[in-house]
This record gives C-alpha cells, structure tokens and sequence, in this order.
C-alpha cells in the first residue's frame, strides 16, 4: 500500500462513525447493553481498565480463562516473538516445531496414559473434537453400534450442535430444533435442601452416578459411546462435584466399556488447585478436554488430551491414509502454541496450581462472609470458584444478578458474572489474600445496593 493510501486509511479509522450498531454481541442482552455499554480498553495483572478509566479488580478471570492474570510480559514477549518468526503454517499435512512441544507439555500435565493432545481454537471446537473421537473410536474398533452420547442436566459444553445436544441449558437448546440425534442426559447433583452453604465437594449426592446404570439398562451399553460431564459446573453456577460421584461414573464406564470425557475447559490449568480436576478426584478419564486456561485468555486455543490406547486404536491401516477425518485451519496455530508454552513456564515458575490450592481455604472463608445479605439463598465453593444464588424478583428471573453485575462494574469497580440469578467468581489465580478480601467487600456491597 502507497504511503498516501495508508495515511487516508488511518484518517478513516479516526473519523469512521463509532455506533454500537454493527456489532452483534454473544450472549448478551444487545439493547440494554447498547444503552449503557461497558467498554474494556486494557488489562493488566489482577485488573481491567474501562473506557472511562476505571480500574477494575478481575473478579472472575475474564471468562474462566486469564488463570495467570493479565498481559503477562513473558506471554506478551511470547506472542510478539511468534508473530514475527512464523505467522502461520499449514496445519494438516505440515506441522511446526512448537506445537510438538506444546502437546508435550500438555500431555505431561495430565493423568494416567493421557499423552496424545489434539488441538483446536475453543473449548466447543473440543467438545465436538471429544465426541467424535469417542465415536470414532469404536467404530475404528468394530464397535459401531456404540452411537450414544450421555451429558447431564444443567452441563455446558459450548454452542456447538454437539455440545448443545449433550448440554443441559434449555435455553442453549431450545431454539436449534432437533439437535443431535440419540443423546441423554444424567440429571444434575445439585440440591440446595441437601448442601446448602457446603465448602468443597458436598458429602451428599455421589448415588446421581448410578442414574448411569439406569441409562445402560434403558439403552444398553453396546449403544453408548460416551458420557461427558465437567468434573465442575461452571457456567450453571459453580457446583462441585459430590464426594465419590465422579469415582463411581468412572467404575460404571468401566464395567460397560463406555468411554468418560472430562470437559475441563473452566476446571483446567489450575482452577481447582491442581493441573487437571481429574488430579484432584484421583480419576482417569478416557478424554479430557481444555481451552482458555492454556493460552491464559491470551489467544484463542483448545483441545483434546486422549489416553494412549484410544490414538492407538487409530494407527492402523496404510500408513499414507489420514487416521481421523477431522481438524481446523487454526489447529495449534504458532502464536496459540506460542502463548500456550510460556503461560504454561508461568504456571510452573509460579506455582500457580498449589497456589490455587493454598489459597482455596481463605477464598471460601471469605465467599462465606456474604452469607446472610439481602437475598443470598446459596453459596458454593471449590478450588478458587464460588457461586452466589440469589433470590429472583418475582417475575423477572436473571434480573437481580444482573443489577448486581452492572452494579459491580459501574459503582464498585469489580467484574462478577452473572449466570441466572447465580453470581459466579473465579479470580486469576495470582489473586492476593487482599485482592480476596477485596473482591468479596465489593460484591458483598453491590448486592446490599440492590436489595
Ligand atoms: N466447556 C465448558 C465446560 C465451558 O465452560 C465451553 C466448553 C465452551 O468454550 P468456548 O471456548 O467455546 O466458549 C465452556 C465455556 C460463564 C461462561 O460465564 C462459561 C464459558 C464461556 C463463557 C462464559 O460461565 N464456558
């Protein structure tokens, strides 16, 4: 481009008209949004700055994703580097070196005989990835008939058809008509009556595993490929896992040669204290799925860590015939894989997941304090995550927590998701004790404000 030409281009960037109009926002109310929009302009460390300024304290890891803080120098260097060496390289057919040793890295975080990483760019490209893996693998293995995917009530998977039809949000299901075909659901454990105000894993719930047993018995086994659970409820309000349940899913997959997928999207790198959930309840999946957390927020990245048996089953026929029909433009794009190993190097330098773990006491005490405001019905936690159910107003279910969330960003300068009329936090896991404290008083205020 001639000087001339770029010089007019910058001018039209300034002076193009700057509506909210064109921009279709995801999940979000647009008009209301678009009536008070909250801007974000930079980040560092523990917080965003708003357009108008404002430092914000990070109260929930952007979307459960920047676990080691903002704009970290090393991932930035990182990035810059890989944009400057190598800005893409084919991804099938072709590889380059670091997404080699990314995989490695990766594969050495996980479990068991999980050493086989597939990469994608979202947590729902790795659900998807996940479950046809799964129902790839037992048709490569003359178990064809194996075409049933299990979810559970109130799971999210991601958008995509697949994590959709497994999901168990209805309103992430109801619009897109008949979605994949042969899916169930286990019910969700939660139950306010049994575990209200419980810190960590609640003791009473582990028997919602044997509703597995009833699926096989209903469908068979011979007709179930997998079951998908997150080993923590993100996205529906942050509910743990009952003491045991994720141990006896893995015993009644095993006894029925079902395949268990672990979405680790929110609950890895680090979130519950450890590198993978599945670490922490001492149980291999057959799949774990990731996203966010490997890149901290920095680029796009996800994927799906196999156990070796299941690449295994794969390599089999001429040699020159591509094993698995499947992959994306972006698989293990250079500045993912880039940013991946040095969030990683940050994980380790830092000791971010013990940190997670040393911290996870303080965090509960402090989510704790907010018990007995105006409206608090439930508080859960488990690892450095809490949610807050609130009261819905009569009418108007969703509206309370999200008046506390506008509230949080316009008046106390912290950002809170709000799920329902659940307020979920998970701060980066650089999070000071203060910062804690810190975080709860703000919340603690905005929903007192809202009353
Ligand atoms: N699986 C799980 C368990 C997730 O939590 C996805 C898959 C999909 O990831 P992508 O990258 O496709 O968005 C997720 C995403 C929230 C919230 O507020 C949670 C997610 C995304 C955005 C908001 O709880 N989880």
């Amino acid at each position: 481009m001639a000087q001339t030409d770029l010089a007019q281009t910058r001018r039209a960037t300034v002076t193009a008209p700057n509506d909210l109009e064109s921009y279709w926002l995801p999940f979000t109310p647009n008009r209301s949004f678009k009536r008070s929009p909250r801007l974000i302009v930079r980040a560092k460390d523990m917080h965003y700055y708003s357009a108008d300024n404002r430092a914000l304290i990070d109260g929930t890891a952007g979307l459960w994703c920047t676990n080691a803080g903002h704009n970290r120098d090393p991932i930035v260097e990182a990035i810059k580097r890989a944009a400057e060496t190598l800005d893409y390289s084919p991804a099938f057919q072709f590889a380059h070196p670091v997404a080699f040793e990314l995989a490695g890295r990766v594969a050495a975080l996980a479990p068991g005989d999980l050493n086989r990483v597939f990469f994608c760019n979202s947590g729902s490209e790795a659900v998807d990835t996940a479950l046809k893996i799964a129902l790839a693998y037992h048709n490569v293995r003359g178990e064809g008939s194996r075409t049933r995917l299990i979810g559970r009530e109130r799971g999210y998977h991601g958008v995509g058809f697949g994590g959709i039809s497994v999901g168990g949000i209805v309103n992430n299901r109801k619009f897109f008509g008949s979605l994949l075909a042969g899916v169930d659901h286990l019910p969700a454990t939660y139950s306010r009556e049994h575990q209200a105000f419980t810190k960590g894993e609640p003791q009473w719930g582990a028997h919602f595993a044997d509703e597995l047993e009833r699926l096989v018995t209903l469908h068979d086994a011979a007709t179930i490929a997998a079951v998908i659970v997150e080993p923590m409820a993100g996205s529906t309000g942050v509910l743990p896992a009952p003491q045991g349940y994720l141990q006896r899913l893995r015993a009644i997959c095993d006894r029925h040669g079902i395949l268990l997928i672990f979405d680790e999207v929110i609950t890895g790198f680090g979130r519950l204290g450890y590198a993978f959930a599945a670490e922490r309840y001492g149980v291999v999946p057959d799949l774990i799925t990731f996203a966010k957390g490997i890149t901290s927020g920095s680029v796009p990245m996800g994927g799906v860590i196999a156990r070796d048996g299941i690449y295994q089953a794969f390599m089999r026929g001429p040699e020159h015939v591509i094993e698995l029909f499947h992959g994306y433009t972006y698989s293990a794009h250079p500045l993912a894989c880039a940013a991946g190993l040095a969030t990683l190097d940050l994980y380790r330098d830092e000791n971010l997941f013990a940190r997670a773990k040393t911290l996870e006491p303080r965090f509960a005490d402090a989510a704790m304090t907010l018990r007995g405001l105006p409206g608090v019905l439930d508080i859960r936690t488990v690892g450095l995550a809490v949610g807050i159910d609130l009261a819905s107003r009569a009418g108007a279910p969703g509206l309370r927590a999200y008046q506390v969330m506008e509230r949080a960003f316009q008046e106390e300068g912290v950002m809170v998701r709000a799920a329902g009329d659940t307020i979920a936090l998970s701060p980066p896991l650089i999070v000071s004790e203060a910062q804690i404290d810190e975080i709860f008083d703000k919340v603690g205020r905005a929903i007192k404000a809202v009353a």
